[in-house]
């Protein structure tokens, strides 16, 4: 019997096989979990469906997390073929990319707005879609960076629209807990995925990693999928509105 078995979920945000949603996709699929999958457009579908597949998938819906249409359908679909569920996986976040190499100053309106809508808001909706379908003991986990408590360079816009993911992470789990549904989040060290490939200088964000980071290196996509299966899984059952940090240590140093 694994830690997962008999549990259903849903993962936002699989874009490729180096996506941190598929390393924790793979680690809640070791441990038995059954899931439906979600993606962007349709030059996603062809990478998603076939990754979907290889863990036994047959849910694999399309999703733009910044229309409440989308998201609406997809639960819509889960009642329809599951009836209830156990957990929600969100690990989406977007912003401009020019916001993330201007000074931050520079930020305009729209990409503020457009931050925080798919990186913070985007969480509160598709939670308050699963509510009605999640069962006691159910259980939601985000993805976060130490940019939403530290300023770190040129994460600009994003490390405010994490500060707000984080905050959301605890009033969402104040509010559910009465439900027995659990809100948690890992703010994840340096990956090399989709969404940081054309980061500028992110090769020194790996390297101040292999450097200071107590463990002197970065962390990998099956090690932040371990710590989700933990928090998604029955052994977190006393564990809400925390964020989770898997990150080899580097939040907890300071070079002197
Ligand atoms: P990724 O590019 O593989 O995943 C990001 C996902 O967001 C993609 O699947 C993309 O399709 C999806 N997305 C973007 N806009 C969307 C929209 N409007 N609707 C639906 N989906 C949308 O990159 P990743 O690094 O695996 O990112 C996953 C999460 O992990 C993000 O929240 C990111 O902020 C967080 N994170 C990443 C790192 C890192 O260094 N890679 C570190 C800490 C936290
Ligand atoms: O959350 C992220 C990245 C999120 C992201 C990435 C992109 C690139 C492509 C959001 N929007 C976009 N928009 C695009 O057009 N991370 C935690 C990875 C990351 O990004 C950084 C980092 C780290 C770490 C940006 C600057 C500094 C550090």
């Amino acid at each position: 019997m694994g830690l997962m078995s008999g549990k259903r979920g849903i993962v936002f945000g699989v874009a490729n096989e180096m996506s941190i949603a598929w390393g924790i996709a793979q680690q809640l699929k070791e441990h038995g979990a059954e899931m439906a999958f979600t993606y962007l457009n349709g030059s996603l579908e062809k990478r998603v469906r076939p990754l979907a597949e290889q863990l036994g998938s047959s849910i694999i819906l399309p999703c733009d997390v910044s229309k409440d249409e989308d998201i609406e359908a997809v639960f819509e679909e889960l009642r329809k073929e599951w009836g209830s569920i156990d957990f929600v996986v969100h690990a989406v976040a977007f912003a401009d990319r020019e916001d993330l190499k201007r000074p931050f100053s520079q930020t305009s309106r729209d990409g503020f707005k457009l931050a925080m809508d798919i990186s913070a808001y985007s969480l509160v909706a598709v939670t308050r879609c699963a509510i009605p379908l999640m069962n006691e003991g159910g259980s939601v986990l985000t993805l976060t960076y130490l940019g939403a408590q530290r300023a770190v360079p040129n994460y600009n816009v994003m490390g405010v629209a994490k500060a707000a993911l984080e905050a959301s992470v605890r009033y969402l789990a104040s509010e559910l807990g009465e439900q027995q549904i659990r809100v948690n989040a890992i703010s994840a060290g340096p990956i090399r995925t989709l969404a940081a490939s054309g980061i500028a200088n992110f090769r020194t964000k790996i390297k101040l990693m292999d450097d200071f980071a107590p463990l002197r290196r970065t962390v990998t996509q099956e090690e932040v999928g371990k710590s989700a299966t933990y928090l998604l899984s029955d052994l977190a059952s006393g564990v809400t509105g925390e964020v989770h940090y898997v990150d080899a240590g580097f939040s907890t140093v300071v070079s002197a």
